[in-house]
């Protein structure tokens, strides 16, 4: 409407987040978006445009790329950015010391170690070398995948950090961090989180482009969790639905109060939408939230420390043996609702579509991903007499020829002393002319199945032999003692933790390059595709193929 007015970009500045009527700006439009601000979605970070333009956190927030959040944009136009104001480019003139305060400004500097994908927001893996060493990966190892900026929570206000925990009844309960430390039962859960575009890249390079990050083996890591359980706090706030009672201590459990209980909402048909303070979201089923062995934690702390900035400061969620996108960082909202999360993060970006189904997918015709399958990924390989400095960028060795270093120099992770390795296969092998390999690696599987078996292949995958399981130490068939027992029973318990594992054994034959595979089983049976032909899909999601790394051997 050509008769609306024009304001001076001066006049627009005025009208930041403390103003009480804030207003953007989108390309010379000028909206006024007081009342958006309570609808809108991701909630009052919007106000962070509040006064400038809209268009470069849109850019970010790529959601509002759909054409009708434009639409709801449009309602609140005002006027247009007065010509005076504005470039040739027909673009709102930014004056000198006035540019967009960086959104990214204040975010942590990361361990120069990691390969970094993008900076801002800042998605960084850790390096083949590093990524499996620890059983535990250090914090500040720990792969980093953020889809916005990290928010900033002063150290002497983070106790002070509030969550608001919402019912299906509307009621609200507010706590403090202090208040969930010390008021709630804490609970330490080792747990592997990875990212469903872990791996991406290898579908990438043997089926075709993918969209998102081009992910190598790192979006992986395990630590241990500490906090308070989930279940806990939503007992506390009053949550009650069908099957609560039973997880009540037996005394407190009203008798025969059955016409009561008809009224309470199905524990199955509700979600928890969990909200982190930049406005990323996601939800969990409700029933994965009150499974009474169930482990989801508010977390506050991780391998025995604060959490870090970029994992969560001051308090995250953590859900053991899902997909990593719903363990929502900085968490500050809670909400038990008869609806999935309505962000893309629930509603779009982590499905999977068939290897056919590319395009426009239609988003809502399969589930949001929610407990991980079965994985595994190569992350180091030495072999002959030398120590291929795992060149192994992206999950494939470069070349055998970068950076090789005589064996023994430099004892790496999961392989036993190379030296000690390297002298008894020289003694036992002496007059023949295979040659020596060890490769190292790890395998995880989601829902708390536990990886029973690590298969290695080094011809490509016609013959296979086991790897030795490390970190099984506390396991009932921990190989040691497993020799004097006859049958293996696995426990009950869970495990939500990754296995790292280890192979030493000789290449075949005399061609010069060789494929190294491998692939894990869990508790279920379960097992990896052997291709990614399959599980192509147009997201790159779940890349969970055999993982193949072929080494040249000529030198
Ligand atoms: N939570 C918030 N608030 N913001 C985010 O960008 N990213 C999610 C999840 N939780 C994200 C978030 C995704 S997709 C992943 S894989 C994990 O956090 C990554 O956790 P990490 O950075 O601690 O490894
Ligand atoms: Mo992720």
């Amino acid at each position: 409407d050509p008769s609306l007015p024009r304001f001076r970009l001066a006049d627009v500045r005025k009208h930041d987040a403390k103003s009480g009527s804030p207003w953007v700006t989108s390309g010379d439009k000028v909206y006024d978006i007081t009342d958006w601000v309570a609808a809108h979605p991701g909630g009052d970070v919007i106000l962070r445009a509040a006064g400038h333009s809209i268009d470069p956190y849109w850019a970010i927030f790529t959601i509002h790329k759909a054409p009708h959040v434009r639409e709801i944009l449009e309602t609140y136009l005002i006027g247009f950015v007065d010509i005076a104001d504005l470039d040739t480019h027909g673009k709102p003139k930014i004056a000198a010391g006035e540019a967009l305060e960086d959104p990214f400004a204040s975010d942590p500097t990361r361990d120069e170690r990691l390969i970094v994908l993008t900076q801002k927001p800042c998605n960084a893996e850790p390096a083949p070398p590093q990524l499996a060493r620890d059983f535990t990966t250090p914090n500040e190892l720990f792969y980093v995948r953020n889809h916005m900026w990290v928010p900033v929570v002063d150290r002497a206000e983070a106790d002070q950090h509030k969550l608001t925990v919402e019912l299906p009844d509307g009621d609200v309960r507010e706590y403090t961090l202090d208040e969930l430390r010390t008021r709630f039962r804490h609970h330490r859960v080792t747990a592997v989180l990875q990212c469903s575009g872990n791996r991406r890249s290898d579908m990438t390079k043997s089926v075709g482009k993918t969209n998102g990050l081009q992910w190598g083996t790192g979006a992986i890591s395990n630590a241990v969790w500490e906090g308070v359980l989930l279940r806990d706090v939503l007992a506390d706030a009053g949550l009650k639905t069908t099957d609560w009672q039973p997880l009540r201590a037996i005394e407190d459990a009203p008798q025969g109060n059955s016409d009561e209980d008809d009224d309470l909402p199905e524990t199955d048909s509700l979600h928890v939408q969990l909200t982190g303070m930049e406005a990323y979201a996601a939800s969990i089923p409700l029933p994965v939230a009150l499974d009474p062995r169930g482990e989801v934690l508010l977390a506050f702390a991780m391998n025995g420390q604060p959490l870090p900035r970029d994992h969560g400061y001051p308090l995250r969620a953590v859900v053991p043996g899902f997909v990593a996108a719903r363990s929502v960082k900085w968490l500050s909202k809670i909400a038990v609702s008869d609806e999935e999360s309505t962000s893309q993060w629930q509603r779009r970006d982590y499905k999977l579509f068939g290897p056919n189904e590319g395009g426009a997918p239609n988003w809502d015709k399969y589930p949001a991903i929610q407990e991980m399958p079965i994985t595994s990924a190569i992350t180091g390989v030495w072999v002959g007499q030398k120590v291929i400095k795992q060149a192994l960028q992206k999950g494939h060795l470069i070349s055998s020829s970068t950076s090789s270093t005589t064996m023994g120099s430099r004892a790496e992770p999961g392989v036993r002393d190379l030296q000690a390795w390297q002298s008894d296969w020289n003694k036992s092998n002496q007059k023949t002319t295979t040659t020596p390999v060890a490769v190292t690696g790890y395998a995880y599987s989601g829902g708390g199945r536990e990886i029973v078996r690590v298969d290695i292949s080094v011809d490509g995958g016609r013959t296979w032999d086991q790897a030795v399981l490390l970190d099984q130490k506390d396991r009932e068939y921990d190989d040691e003692e497993n020799k004097s027992k006859k049958n293996i029973v696995a426990r009950g318990r869970r495990d939500f933790a990754w296995k790292r594992w280890r192979y030493e054994g000789a290449l075949l034959g005399d061609s010069s390059t060789s494929e190294i595979v491998v692939k894990a089983t869990d508790s279920a049976y379960n097992t990896q595709p052997e291709r990614h032909d399959g599980i192509y899909n147009v997201r790159g999601n779940l890349a969970t193929a055999w993982h193949r790394v072929t080494v040249d051997t000529s030198r």
